[in-house]
Protein backbone atom coordinates (compact mmCIF):
# COMPACT_ATOMS: atom_id res chain seq x y z
CA UNK A 1 0.00 0.00 0.00
CA UNK A 2 2.06 3.00 -0.99
CA UNK A 3 1.57 6.48 0.96
CA UNK A 4 0.61 9.99 -1.15
CA UNK A 5 0.96 13.14 0.50
CA UNK A 6 -1.11 15.66 -1.24
CA UNK A 7 0.00 19.37 -0.74
CA UNK A 8 -2.95 21.75 -1.10
CA UNK A 9 -6.73 20.56 -1.09
CA UNK A 10 -8.33 23.13 -3.29
CA UNK A 11 -10.25 23.01 -6.16
CA UNK A 12 -7.62 20.30 -7.87
CA UNK A 13 -5.67 19.22 -4.36
CA UNK A 14 -9.16 17.69 -2.68
CA UNK A 15 -10.21 16.07 -5.71
CA UNK A 16 -6.76 14.63 -6.53
CA UNK A 17 -6.71 13.00 -2.66
CA UNK A 18 -10.00 11.70 -3.02
CA UNK A 19 -9.43 10.01 -6.46
CA UNK A 20 -6.15 8.48 -4.82
CA UNK A 21 -7.73 7.51 -1.95
CA UNK A 22 -10.56 5.74 -3.45
CA UNK A 23 -8.04 3.95 -5.54
CA UNK A 24 -5.69 1.77 -4.00
CA UNK A 25 -3.12 4.95 -1.76
CA UNK A 26 -2.87 5.91 1.74
CA UNK A 27 -3.72 9.67 1.51
CA UNK A 28 -2.26 12.15 3.78
CA UNK A 29 -4.02 15.62 2.32
CA UNK A 30 -2.06 19.10 4.09
CA UNK A 31 -3.43 22.44 3.93
CA UNK A 32 -2.66 25.82 5.61
CA UNK A 33 -6.11 26.57 5.88
CA UNK A 34 -6.98 24.72 9.48
CA UNK A 35 -10.92 25.20 8.52
CA UNK A 36 -10.82 23.22 5.31
CA UNK A 37 -9.28 20.21 7.38
CA UNK A 38 -11.39 20.17 9.80
CA UNK A 39 -14.14 20.37 6.86
CA UNK A 40 -12.43 17.45 4.98
CA UNK A 41 -11.78 15.28 8.41
CA UNK A 42 -15.62 15.51 8.76
CA UNK A 43 -16.13 13.54 5.32
CA UNK A 44 -17.63 17.66 4.11
CA UNK A 45 -15.81 19.98 1.64
CA UNK A 46 -15.09 24.01 1.63
CA UNK A 47 -15.86 24.26 -2.33
CA UNK A 48 -18.93 23.91 -4.66
CA UNK A 49 -18.49 21.24 -6.86
CA UNK A 50 -20.73 18.32 -8.05
CA UNK A 51 -20.07 14.78 -6.79
CA UNK A 52 -16.85 15.72 -4.87
CA UNK A 53 -18.54 15.81 -1.17
CA UNK A 54 -19.52 12.01 -1.53
CA UNK A 55 -16.40 11.01 -2.96
CA UNK A 56 -14.23 12.69 -0.18
CA UNK A 57 -16.84 11.08 2.20
CA UNK A 58 -16.10 7.49 1.14
CA UNK A 59 -12.05 8.25 1.14
CA UNK A 60 -12.26 9.59 4.86
CA UNK A 61 -14.94 7.03 6.20
CA UNK A 62 -12.61 4.39 4.62
CA UNK A 63 -10.01 5.98 6.56
CA UNK A 64 -8.10 6.06 3.19
CA UNK A 65 -7.81 9.77 3.63
CA UNK A 66 -6.84 12.46 5.99
CA UNK A 67 -6.12 15.66 6.01
CA UNK A 68 -3.63 17.64 8.56
CA UNK A 69 -2.22 21.01 8.95
CA UNK A 70 1.18 19.89 8.86
CA UNK A 71 3.27 17.74 5.89
CA UNK A 72 3.39 13.92 6.27
CA UNK A 73 5.77 11.46 5.54
CA UNK A 74 5.20 9.39 1.87
CA UNK A 75 6.22 7.61 -0.97
CA UNK A 76 4.81 10.37 -3.56
CA UNK A 77 4.07 13.35 -2.98
CA UNK A 78 1.75 15.73 -5.00
CA UNK A 79 2.06 20.05 -5.17
CA UNK A 80 -1.50 21.39 -5.93
CA UNK A 81 -1.00 24.88 -4.63
CA UNK A 82 -2.28 27.98 -6.18
CA UNK A 83 0.10 29.99 -8.47
CA UNK A 84 -1.68 33.61 -8.96
CA UNK A 85 -0.45 36.48 -10.83
CA UNK A 86 0.02 39.82 -8.60
CA UNK A 87 -1.18 43.11 -9.61
CA UNK A 88 1.67 43.50 -11.97
CA UNK A 89 0.80 40.55 -13.71
CA UNK A 90 4.36 38.95 -12.78
CA UNK A 91 3.72 34.86 -11.72
CA UNK A 92 3.50 34.54 -7.78
CA UNK A 93 5.60 31.16 -7.11
CA UNK A 94 5.71 31.76 -3.41
CA UNK A 95 2.70 29.00 -2.30
CA UNK A 96 4.94 26.65 -4.87
CA UNK A 97 8.38 27.35 -2.93
CA UNK A 98 6.80 27.32 0.61
CA UNK A 99 5.48 23.42 -0.28
CA UNK A 100 8.51 22.45 -1.84
CA UNK A 101 10.35 23.67 1.32
CA UNK A 102 8.05 22.38 3.53
CA UNK A 103 8.90 18.67 2.61
CA UNK A 104 12.15 19.00 2.55
CA UNK A 105 13.00 17.02 5.52
CA UNK A 106 10.63 13.95 4.83
CA UNK A 107 11.95 13.35 1.35
CA UNK A 108 13.51 9.75 1.45
CA UNK A 109 15.53 8.30 -1.14
CA UNK A 110 12.94 6.70 -3.85
CA UNK A 111 10.79 9.33 -3.20
CA UNK A 112 8.76 11.12 -5.90
CA UNK A 113 7.39 14.91 -5.86
CA UNK A 114 5.35 15.58 -8.29
CA UNK A 115 4.34 19.69 -9.04
CA UNK A 116 0.56 19.93 -10.39
CA UNK A 117 0.24 23.42 -10.08
CA UNK A 118 -0.32 25.53 -13.52
CA UNK A 119 3.43 27.08 -13.78
CA UNK A 120 5.50 29.21 -16.13
CA UNK A 121 7.52 27.19 -18.59
CA UNK A 122 10.73 26.11 -16.59
CA UNK A 123 9.60 25.93 -13.07
CA UNK A 124 9.81 22.32 -11.97
CA UNK A 125 13.67 21.94 -13.35
CA UNK A 126 14.70 25.82 -12.77
CA UNK A 127 12.87 26.55 -8.96
CA UNK A 128 11.85 22.80 -7.71
CA UNK A 129 14.92 20.79 -8.51
CA UNK A 130 17.44 23.60 -7.27
CA UNK A 131 15.37 23.74 -3.56
CA UNK A 132 15.27 19.47 -3.77
CA UNK A 133 18.72 19.52 -4.03
CA UNK A 134 19.49 20.72 -0.53
CA UNK A 135 17.99 17.20 0.82
CA UNK A 136 21.21 15.96 -0.50
CA UNK A 137 19.67 13.39 -2.46
CA UNK A 138 20.53 12.98 -6.09
CA UNK A 139 18.10 14.36 -8.06
CA UNK A 140 16.69 11.79 -10.82
CA UNK A 141 18.22 8.72 -9.43
CA UNK A 142 17.51 8.98 -5.86
CA UNK A 143 14.72 11.42 -5.67
CA UNK A 144 12.15 11.91 -8.85
CA UNK A 145 10.58 14.84 -9.73
CA UNK A 146 7.53 15.38 -12.31
CA UNK A 147 5.42 18.02 -13.53
CA UNK A 148 1.84 16.90 -14.18
CA UNK A 149 -0.94 19.27 -15.00
CA UNK A 150 -4.70 18.69 -14.83
CA UNK A 151 -7.07 20.10 -17.28
CA UNK A 152 -10.28 19.47 -15.73
CA UNK A 153 -13.20 22.22 -15.91
CA UNK A 154 -14.83 23.50 -12.53
CA UNK A 155 -18.00 22.16 -12.37
CA UNK A 156 -17.31 18.36 -14.17
CA UNK A 157 -14.27 18.15 -12.59
CA UNK A 158 -14.80 14.30 -10.86
CA UNK A 159 -15.71 12.56 -14.15
CA UNK A 160 -13.15 15.00 -15.72
CA UNK A 161 -10.11 13.81 -13.38
CA UNK A 162 -10.99 10.45 -14.90
CA UNK A 163 -11.41 10.79 -18.39
CA UNK A 164 -9.31 13.60 -19.76
CA UNK A 165 -6.09 12.39 -21.53
CA UNK A 166 -3.34 13.62 -19.33
CA UNK A 167 0.50 15.05 -19.89
CA UNK A 168 3.14 13.86 -17.04
CA UNK A 169 6.54 15.79 -17.84
CA UNK A 170 9.74 13.97 -15.96
CA UNK A 171 12.81 15.38 -15.13
CA UNK A 172 14.11 12.56 -16.60
CA UNK A 173 12.27 9.22 -18.32
CA UNK A 174 11.98 7.73 -14.58
CA UNK A 175 10.70 10.41 -12.98
CA UNK A 176 7.82 10.45 -15.90
CA UNK A 177 7.07 6.78 -15.53
CA UNK A 178 6.70 6.67 -11.76
CA UNK A 179 4.40 9.38 -11.80
CA UNK A 180 2.33 7.80 -14.63
CA UNK A 181 2.08 5.00 -12.53
CA UNK A 182 0.51 7.04 -9.75
CA UNK A 183 -2.15 8.41 -12.17
CA UNK A 184 -2.84 5.66 -13.96
CA UNK A 185 -4.51 4.00 -10.67
CA UNK A 186 -7.45 6.72 -11.32
CA UNK A 187 -6.88 8.12 -15.11
CA UNK A 188 -8.86 6.00 -18.19
CA UNK A 189 -7.85 8.54 -20.58
CA UNK A 190 -4.38 7.88 -22.40
CA UNK A 191 -1.01 9.29 -20.47
CA UNK A 192 1.56 10.82 -22.54
CA UNK A 193 4.94 11.41 -21.45
CA UNK A 194 7.32 13.89 -21.92
CA UNK A 195 9.57 16.48 -20.17
CA UNK A 196 9.00 18.79 -17.33
CA UNK A 197 9.03 22.17 -19.60
CA UNK A 198 6.94 20.79 -22.44
CA UNK A 199 4.22 19.71 -19.77
CA UNK A 200 4.55 23.22 -18.61
CA UNK A 201 4.47 25.03 -21.71
CA UNK A 202 1.29 22.08 -22.67
CA UNK A 203 -0.93 23.36 -20.05
CA UNK A 204 -0.10 26.74 -20.59
CA UNK A 205 -1.28 27.12 -24.27
CA UNK A 206 -4.28 25.06 -23.56
CA UNK A 207 -5.53 28.12 -21.90
CA UNK A 208 -3.64 30.44 -23.57
CA UNK A 209 -5.41 29.53 -26.83
CA UNK A 210 -9.01 29.98 -25.30
CA UNK A 211 -8.24 33.15 -24.09
CA UNK A 212 -6.76 34.71 -27.84
CA UNK A 213 -10.12 32.82 -29.09
CA UNK A 214 -12.22 34.52 -26.38
CA UNK A 215 -10.39 38.27 -27.57
CA UNK A 216 -11.10 36.95 -31.55
CA UNK A 217 -15.02 36.94 -30.46
CA UNK A 218 -14.91 40.06 -28.13
CA UNK A 219 -13.19 42.02 -30.54
CA UNK A 220 -15.72 40.68 -33.31
CA UNK A 221 -18.52 41.92 -30.90
CA UNK A 222 -16.98 45.56 -30.35
CA UNK A 223 -16.80 45.79 -34.20
CA UNK A 224 -20.41 44.53 -35.21
CA UNK A 225 -21.98 46.74 -32.65
CA UNK A 226 -20.07 49.81 -34.69
CA UNK A 227 -21.33 48.19 -37.82
CA UNK A 228 -25.25 47.53 -36.80
CA UNK A 229 -25.21 43.67 -37.01
CA UNK A 230 -25.08 40.46 -34.66
CA UNK A 231 -22.07 39.56 -33.57
CA UNK A 232 -23.37 36.17 -32.23
CA UNK A 233 -25.36 35.63 -35.60
CA UNK A 234 -21.78 36.20 -37.29
CA UNK A 235 -20.14 33.38 -34.83
CA UNK A 236 -23.54 30.97 -35.39
CA UNK A 237 -22.98 31.23 -39.50
CA UNK A 238 -19.38 31.00 -39.35
CA UNK A 239 -18.81 28.09 -37.35
CA UNK A 240 -21.06 25.88 -39.46
CA UNK A 241 -17.87 25.82 -41.13
CA UNK A 242 -16.77 22.64 -40.65
CA UNK A 243 -12.60 23.81 -39.38
CA UNK A 244 -14.37 27.11 -37.45
CA UNK A 245 -14.74 27.39 -33.96
CA UNK A 246 -15.01 30.55 -32.86
CA UNK A 247 -16.06 31.66 -28.99
CA UNK A 248 -18.37 33.46 -27.37
CA UNK A 249 -17.87 37.60 -26.69
CA UNK A 250 -18.43 38.18 -22.96
CA UNK A 251 -18.24 40.99 -20.16
CA UNK A 252 -14.76 39.81 -19.59
CA UNK A 253 -12.71 36.53 -18.88
CA UNK A 254 -12.77 35.78 -15.33
CA UNK A 255 -11.39 32.46 -13.20
CA UNK A 256 -7.66 32.08 -11.55
CA UNK A 257 -6.82 29.78 -15.45
CA UNK A 258 -7.66 31.55 -18.29
CA UNK A 259 -7.29 34.97 -17.27
CA UNK A 260 -3.78 33.91 -15.29
CA UNK A 261 -2.30 31.65 -17.22
CA UNK A 262 -1.33 33.46 -20.61
CA UNK A 263 0.46 36.15 -18.31
CA UNK A 264 3.40 33.23 -17.57
CA UNK A 265 4.36 33.57 -21.39
CA UNK A 266 4.37 37.57 -21.35
CA UNK A 267 6.38 38.00 -18.48
CA UNK A 268 8.96 35.72 -20.05
CA UNK A 269 9.10 36.71 -23.25
CA UNK A 270 7.28 40.24 -23.03
CA UNK A 271 8.75 41.11 -27.05
CA UNK A 272 7.76 38.14 -28.42
CA UNK A 273 4.03 37.11 -26.85
CA UNK A 274 2.30 40.26 -28.96
CA UNK A 275 -0.89 38.66 -29.92
CA UNK A 276 -1.04 36.51 -26.50
CA UNK A 277 -0.78 40.23 -24.29
CA UNK A 278 -2.76 41.91 -26.84
CA UNK A 279 -5.85 39.03 -26.36
CA UNK A 280 -5.41 39.83 -22.39
CA UNK A 281 -5.96 43.25 -22.77
CA UNK A 282 -8.80 43.00 -24.88
CA UNK A 283 -10.48 40.41 -22.45
CA UNK A 284 -9.82 42.85 -19.71
CA UNK A 285 -11.45 45.48 -21.58
CA UNK A 286 -14.57 43.99 -21.57
CA UNK A 287 -16.04 44.89 -18.08
CA UNK A 288 -15.66 48.88 -19.28
CA UNK A 289 -17.16 47.90 -21.93
CA UNK A 290 -20.38 45.83 -20.16
CA UNK A 291 -20.45 49.27 -18.22
CA UNK A 292 -20.54 51.67 -20.77
CA UNK A 293 -23.63 49.57 -21.94
CA UNK A 294 -25.41 50.01 -18.37
CA UNK A 295 -24.32 54.00 -18.58
CA UNK A 296 -26.05 54.06 -22.45
CA UNK A 297 -29.13 52.58 -20.82
CA UNK A 298 -29.69 54.67 -17.89
CA UNK A 299 -28.50 58.25 -19.07
CA UNK A 300 -32.02 59.72 -18.94
CA UNK A 301 -32.59 58.74 -15.43
CA UNK A 302 -31.00 60.94 -12.38
CA UNK A 303 -30.52 58.42 -10.05
CA UNK A 304 -31.31 54.34 -11.72
CA UNK A 305 -31.11 51.54 -9.91
CA UNK A 306 -29.16 48.82 -11.78
CA UNK A 307 -29.60 44.90 -10.55
CA UNK A 308 -26.23 43.19 -11.28
CA UNK A 309 -27.29 39.12 -12.03
CA UNK A 310 -24.21 37.03 -11.24
CA UNK A 311 -20.94 37.52 -9.72
CA UNK A 312 -18.88 34.09 -10.54
CA UNK A 313 -16.56 34.40 -13.05
CA UNK A 314 -19.00 31.56 -15.11
CA UNK A 315 -22.52 29.83 -14.31
CA UNK A 316 -23.34 27.40 -11.95
CA UNK A 317 -20.45 27.55 -9.39
CA UNK A 318 -19.43 29.19 -6.33
CA UNK A 319 -16.12 30.50 -7.52
CA UNK A 320 -15.51 34.88 -7.83
CA UNK A 321 -12.34 34.37 -8.54
CA UNK A 322 -10.74 37.25 -11.34
CA UNK A 323 -14.26 37.60 -12.16
CA UNK A 324 -15.47 40.14 -14.81
CA UNK A 325 -18.72 40.59 -12.62
CA UNK A 326 -16.32 42.22 -9.51
CA UNK A 327 -14.64 44.61 -11.61
CA UNK A 328 -18.04 45.82 -13.49
CA UNK A 329 -19.92 46.03 -9.74
CA UNK A 330 -16.76 48.61 -9.43
CA UNK A 331 -17.50 50.67 -11.52
CA UNK A 332 -21.16 50.85 -11.08
CA UNK A 333 -19.94 51.45 -7.17
CA UNK A 334 -17.94 54.08 -8.22
CA UNK A 335 -20.44 55.87 -10.22
CA UNK A 336 -22.28 58.36 -7.29
CA UNK A 337 -25.52 58.62 -9.54
CA UNK A 338 -25.84 54.79 -9.99
CA UNK A 339 -27.63 52.81 -6.92
CA UNK A 340 -26.99 48.94 -7.30
CA UNK A 341 -28.28 45.52 -6.18
CA UNK A 342 -26.47 42.49 -6.86
CA UNK A 343 -27.98 38.60 -6.90
CA UNK A 344 -25.81 35.19 -7.30
CA UNK A 345 -27.48 32.46 -5.70
CA UNK A 346 -24.01 30.48 -5.96
CA UNK A 347 -22.42 33.43 -3.57
CA UNK A 348 -22.33 33.67 0.00
CA UNK A 349 -21.47 36.81 2.32
CA UNK A 350 -20.55 39.40 -0.71
CA UNK A 351 -21.29 42.34 1.49
CA UNK A 352 -24.91 44.07 2.05
CA UNK A 353 -25.33 44.62 -1.25
CA UNK A 354 -26.01 40.99 -2.48
CA UNK A 355 -29.78 40.23 -1.61
CA UNK A 356 -32.44 37.67 -3.34
CA UNK A 357 -33.57 37.81 -7.02
CA UNK A 358 -36.81 39.73 -6.12
CA UNK A 359 -35.11 42.04 -4.17
CA UNK A 360 -32.32 42.75 -6.35
CA UNK A 361 -35.31 43.37 -9.46
CA UNK A 362 -37.26 45.74 -6.98
CA UNK A 363 -37.35 49.12 -8.65
CA UNK A 364 -34.94 48.52 -11.19
CA UNK A 365 -34.02 51.01 -14.54
CA UNK A 366 -31.66 48.31 -15.74
CA UNK A 367 -31.20 44.70 -15.09
CA UNK A 368 -27.29 43.80 -16.11
CA UNK A 369 -26.92 39.91 -16.59
CA UNK A 370 -23.60 39.22 -16.48
CA UNK A 371 -23.35 35.18 -15.29
CA UNK A 372 -26.01 33.08 -16.79
CA UNK A 373 -26.63 30.73 -13.61
CA UNK A 374 -29.39 28.62 -14.39
CA UNK A 375 -31.75 30.56 -11.95
CA UNK A 376 -31.24 33.32 -14.21
CA UNK A 377 -32.42 31.26 -17.60
CA UNK A 378 -35.83 30.49 -15.54
CA UNK A 379 -36.90 34.28 -15.09
CA UNK A 380 -40.25 34.83 -15.92
CA UNK A 381 -40.67 38.25 -18.11
CA UNK A 382 -44.32 38.56 -17.14
CA UNK A 383 -43.74 38.53 -13.49
CA UNK A 384 -40.07 40.40 -13.53
CA UNK A 385 -41.73 43.51 -15.35
CA UNK A 386 -44.10 43.68 -12.54
CA UNK A 387 -41.42 44.30 -10.27
CA UNK A 388 -39.01 46.29 -12.23
CA UNK A 389 -39.60 50.68 -12.89
CA UNK A 390 -37.90 50.49 -16.26
CA UNK A 391 -38.42 47.35 -18.71
CA UNK A 392 -34.49 47.49 -19.75
CA UNK A 393 -32.58 44.12 -19.48
CA UNK A 394 -28.76 43.60 -20.91
CA UNK A 395 -27.77 40.03 -21.58
CA UNK A 396 -24.54 39.84 -22.02
CA UNK A 397 -24.14 36.18 -22.35
CA UNK A 398 -26.58 35.82 -25.23
CA UNK A 399 -28.89 33.42 -22.51
CA UNK A 400 -32.05 34.87 -22.40
CA UNK A 401 -34.68 34.65 -25.02
CA UNK A 402 -35.38 38.06 -26.84
CA UNK A 403 -39.16 37.47 -28.50
CA UNK A 404 -39.95 36.00 -24.76
CA UNK A 405 -38.64 39.71 -23.18
CA UNK A 406 -39.96 41.88 -25.68
CA UNK A 407 -43.03 40.55 -25.81
CA UNK A 408 -43.77 42.10 -22.22
CA UNK A 409 -42.18 45.24 -23.58
CA UNK A 410 -38.49 44.78 -22.29
CA UNK A 411 -35.80 46.72 -24.30
CA UNK A 412 -33.22 43.70 -24.87
CA UNK A 413 -29.84 44.44 -25.04
CA UNK A 414 -27.27 42.37 -26.16
CA UNK A 415 -23.73 42.31 -25.77
CA UNK A 416 -21.67 42.98 -28.96
CA UNK A 417 -25.95 43.14 -31.07
CA UNK A 418 -25.49 46.10 -33.15
CA UNK A 419 -28.52 45.10 -35.45
CA UNK A 420 -31.27 46.83 -32.00
CA UNK A 421 -29.30 49.60 -30.64
CA UNK A 422 -28.84 50.83 -34.77
CA UNK A 423 -32.32 49.92 -35.43
CA UNK A 424 -33.37 51.84 -32.52
CA UNK A 425 -31.49 54.48 -33.10
CA UNK A 426 -32.30 54.16 -36.93
CA UNK A 427 -36.22 54.52 -35.65
CA UNK A 428 -35.04 57.01 -33.82
CA UNK A 429 -33.91 58.82 -36.73
CA UNK A 430 -37.36 58.05 -38.52
CA UNK A 431 -39.58 59.72 -35.77
CA UNK A 432 -37.35 63.09 -36.35
N1 LIG B 1 -15.52 32.65 -21.59
C1 LIG B 1 -15.96 33.54 -22.57
N2 LIG B 1 -16.22 33.07 -23.83
C2 LIG B 1 -16.04 31.75 -24.15
C3 LIG B 1 -15.58 30.87 -23.13
C4 LIG B 1 -15.33 31.33 -21.87
O1 LIG B 1 -16.13 34.73 -22.31
O2 LIG B 1 -16.29 31.37 -25.29
C5 LIG B 1 -15.19 33.16 -20.24
C6 LIG B 1 -16.02 32.52 -19.16
O3 LIG B 1 -17.20 33.25 -18.93
C7 LIG B 1 -15.07 32.62 -17.95
C8 LIG B 1 -13.70 32.49 -18.57
O4 LIG B 1 -13.85 32.81 -19.96
O5 LIG B 1 -15.19 33.88 -17.33
C9 LIG B 1 -13.07 31.12 -18.41
O6 LIG B 1 -14.04 30.19 -18.74
P1 LIG B 1 -13.68 28.65 -19.06
O7 LIG B 1 -14.89 28.06 -19.64
O8 LIG B 1 -12.42 28.56 -19.82
O9 LIG B 1 -13.52 28.00 -17.62
P2 LIG B 1 -12.31 27.65 -16.65
O10 LIG B 1 -11.33 28.77 -16.59
O11 LIG B 1 -12.98 27.24 -15.41
O12 LIG B 1 -11.59 26.32 -17.27
C10 LIG B 1 -10.49 26.41 -18.10
C11 LIG B 1 -10.52 25.17 -19.00
N3 LIG B 1 -9.49 25.26 -19.99
C12 LIG B 1 -9.85 25.12 -21.31
O13 LIG B 1 -11.00 24.95 -21.65
C13 LIG B 1 -8.73 25.17 -22.29
C14 LIG B 1 -10.28 23.94 -18.16
O14 LIG B 1 -10.17 22.79 -18.98
C15 LIG B 1 -8.99 24.10 -17.38
O15 LIG B 1 -8.74 22.96 -16.56
C16 LIG B 1 -9.10 25.30 -16.48
O16 LIG B 1 -9.29 26.45 -17.31
C17 LIG B 1 -7.84 25.38 -15.66
O17 LIG B 1 -7.94 24.99 -14.46
O18 LIG B 1 -6.79 25.65 -16.21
Amino acid sequence: MKKICIIGLGYIGLPTAGMLATNGYIVAGFDINTEAVNTINEGRIHIEEPGLEELVKIAVNSGKLKAYTQPQQADVYIIAVPTPVRENKKACMDYVEAATNSILDLLKPGNLVILESTSPPATTTKLMVPLLERTGLKIGEELFVAYCPEKVLPGQIIRELVENKRIVGGINQKSAQMAKEVYETFVKGEIILTDSTTAEMVKIMENTYRDVNIALANELAKISYKLGINAWEVVKFANLHPRVNLHSPGPGVGGHCISVDPWFIVEQNPELAILISHAREINDSMPAFTYNMVLEQVKEIANPKVSVLGLTYKPDIDDIRESPAIEIVKMLKNNPRINISICDPHVKGFGENLVELELALKDSDCILLVVNHKEFASMNPAEVSQLVKNKVIIDTRNSLNRTDWESEGFKYVLLGDGKTSHAHMLSHHVQQ
